[in-house]
């Protein structure tokens, strides 16, 4: 097992640990919904973003309880999103990591109120005094995830997503698609890395350092995650062409083909090593951490 491999797992297992404590079973009907808040969230999953927030938080001399709980906070934004992003008025999905989707699970109503309940907890957990004892730097955290998952980000870029459906395809161009991605998931990566800086109460300086990164990052991510698409596609169906492009829409190997596409997170991955120059051997599994991104296998 490579250190990565090591830390991450190590890693998700404390997260695993702690979202169990943080979304606690209740009795009564209202049980109901924590029952399919813990099902959206406990079911396996990466820990790629609390991961980031840990190592992050690593470099600014960060207890890793606290920077534990962002993360989970965080995670808790990531699950809703999927819960939510898997219902039939969206992309309609029957499986998620292997397992069926929440609302197929529950019903489309609870899945609904779940990713809703996981969204309310998650702001709960980020301003509770677990995570920072000053409370302009819990303010600072919870402003800094609202602005990454709502329409300045990760619903903005959904919102954009949906709206391609009703573009002319030949207007859905590379800087379309980067835009769009950027905001439906780089910006929780950049909430990830940024994260650390702000509960390590760093310099100007060092947040945009971690933005910068995980701008690069969470494009090679996205990249890589269009490749894993078509060679899924090619592995299981012959086709060769992924679930998304197959269903009409323009993705980054659709637009720069599958050796340029796998060029540019090559690119990508490096860059995000690049803006984190200034940083010492405690950076190193970040340095990783953009390599894997584009090597990842799932
Ligand atoms: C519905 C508000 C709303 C937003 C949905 C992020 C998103 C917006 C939808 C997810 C759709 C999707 C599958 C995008 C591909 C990239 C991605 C975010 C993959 C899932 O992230 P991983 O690989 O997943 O970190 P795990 O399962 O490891 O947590």
């Amino acid at each position: 097992m490579t250190d990565l491999a090591a830390a991450l797992a190590a890693s998700a297992e404390k997260v695993n640990a702690r979202l169990d404590a943080l979304l606690a079973p209740v009795d009564g009907d209202e049980g109901r919904v924590i029952e399919a808040m813990r099902y959206g969230t406990l079911q396996g999953g990466k820990r790629l973003r609390p991961f980031l927030v840990l190592q992050a938080a690593g470099l600014f001399g960060v207890p890793e309880a606290r920077a534990l709980d962002v993360g989970c906070a965080l995670e808790m934004i990531h699950s809703y999103s999927l819960v939510h992003d898997d219902l039939p008025a969206m992309d309609d999905d029957d499986l998620r990591r292997g397992q069926p989707t929440c609302h197929r699970k529950f019903d489309e109503a609870t899945a609904i109120l779940a990713g809703d309940g996981l969204q309310a907890r998650a702001f709960e957990v980020l301003a509770g005094d677990t995570v920072h004892p000053n409370p302009l730097v819990r303010c600072q955290l919870v402003a800094a995830l609202a602005e990454a998952a709502g329409a300045p980000g990760m619903v903005g870029g959904q919102m954009v997503d949906l709206m391609a459906e009703h573009r002319d395809p030949a207007t859905i161009d590379i800087p379309h698609i980067t835009r769009l991605q950027q905001l439906k998931t780089g910006r929780l990566f950049e909430y990830a890395c940024v994260a650390g800086a702000i509960l390590g109460e760093a310099p100007e300086a060092d947040r945009q350092a971690m933005i910068a990164y995980a701008r690069d990052m969470g494009l090679a991510f996205q990249i890589a995650d269009d490749l894993l698409d078509v060679e899924g596609d090619e592995a299981t169906v012959g086709k060769g062409v992924g679930k998304d492009a197959a269903a009409g829409k323009a993705t980054f190997v659709s637009l720069l083909g599958i050796e340029e596409a796998r060029r540019e997170a090559d690119r990508l991955a490096e860059q995000a090593v690049g803006q984190l120059a200034a940083y010492d051997a405690r950076a190193d599994l970040l340095r990783a951490v953009a390599r894997y991104m584009v090597t990842r296998q799932s």
